[in-house]
């Protein structure tokens, strides 16, 4: 074997896998327990726009599509740097020798207004100055399904995650609640009644999937923004997965080099609605079902888990 290739392996396999921590309840990454208490003072500006998902949910792919909108259409601007430089991931915190070292609040802080943000924080526990300063916010949901694969293989290839186990048993954490930003079912709910009282746009990626080209244009009606059809199309194309997929400045292969391995599962894995059927046997199915059952009995959102 050729001597980089090895240095790489031993890299790879001396990153250990972090251990979660908790706060208030909800699983989260130990460095971002850490640092929680100024993750929790960190200072919204009034112009600051958070985007704000259950990991997997197609964050990156909204972040892109604000992005594109912010810069009318500009790719090269949208080139400027990687996702994870143009929108800080705010209570991201990752320093380890062997990794590159993240911050998300320091970037922010650094980041000149209008900022654009990103969090997977469920709605009890984004820093209280971003209601304060009435701040726009939209949420992107998947269903729980496909989120549940996603996160599956996301956390496979990603050693600053905790190790998944086998898919049966990720399966359960995720059922219970105990991964990563805490409870999917608790997550969705919980921003879907805070629309009600703040400035949120609600979106799925079902319905970006469907149709992009109306939940582009939800986005820039929110953002009071308008573009033409030329740039319109130009924001379709270059948001589409295809082309994502091969954009190194979204496809985290410039981000997080040393805890991603994307041969293992590329970070823009399938980018699709159903993909839950290759992995589901018939009985874990049912199970699954039944357990959603009750635990959305208490809320008027529905989720299409095809399309
Ligand atoms: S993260 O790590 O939480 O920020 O991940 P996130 O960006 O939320 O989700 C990654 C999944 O979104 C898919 N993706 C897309 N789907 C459709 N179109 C576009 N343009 C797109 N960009 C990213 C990505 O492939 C991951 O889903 P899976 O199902 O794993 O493929």
């Amino acid at each position: 074997m050729a001597l980089d290739k090895m240095e790489d392996l031993s890299l790879q396999q001396m990153v250990p896998r972090p251990e979660p921590g908790e706060v208030e309840g909800i699983t989260l990454p130990k460095s971002v327990c850490s640092i929680w208490d100024q993750v929790w003072n960190f200072q919204a500006r009034p112009d600051d726009l958070l985007i704000a998902t259950y990991a997997k949910a197609g964050t990156t792919w909204t972040q892109e599509t604000v992005d594109m909108i912010q810069q009318n259409g500009d790719v090269e601007k949208c080139r400027r740097a990687t996702i994870g430089k143009r929108h800080p991931f705010l209570e991201w915190f990752i320093e380890d020798p062997l990794s590159t070292r993240y911050f998300g609040l320091e970037l922010a802080e650094a980041m000149p207004s209008p900022r654009t943000l990103k969090t997977h924080l469920p709605v009890q526990l984004v820093p209280p100055s971003f209601w304060k300063q009435n701040c726009k916010v939209i949420y992107v949901a998947r269903n729980a399904k496909d989120n549940l694969v996603s996160y599956y293989h996301f956390h496979r290839m990603n050693k600053g995650l905790p190790d998944p186990g086998t898919w049966e048993e990720f399966m359960e954490k995720f059922m219970t609640g105990k991964v990563l930003w805490g409870s999917w079912y608790d997550h969705v709910k919980g921003w879907w009644k805070a629309k009600d009282k703040h400035r949120i746009l609600y979106l799925f990626y079902e319905d970006m999937k469907e149709n992009p080209k109306r939940e582009i244009q939800k986005i820039l009606k929110f953002l009071e923004k308008d573009v033409n059809q030329e740039i319109l199309n130009k924001i379709l194309h270059n948001t589409s997965f295809e082309i994502m997929k091969e954009n190194p400045m979204a496809n985290y292969t410039r981000d997080f080099q040393t805890i991603m391995d994307h041969s293992i599962s590329p970070f823009m894995r399938k980018g699709a609605v159903g993909d839950w059927k290759n992995h589901f046997t018939v009985a874990q199915n049912k199970k699954f079902d039944e357990d959603y059952k009750k635990k959305m009995a208490d809320t008027s959102l529905v989720f299409r888990t095809e399309l």
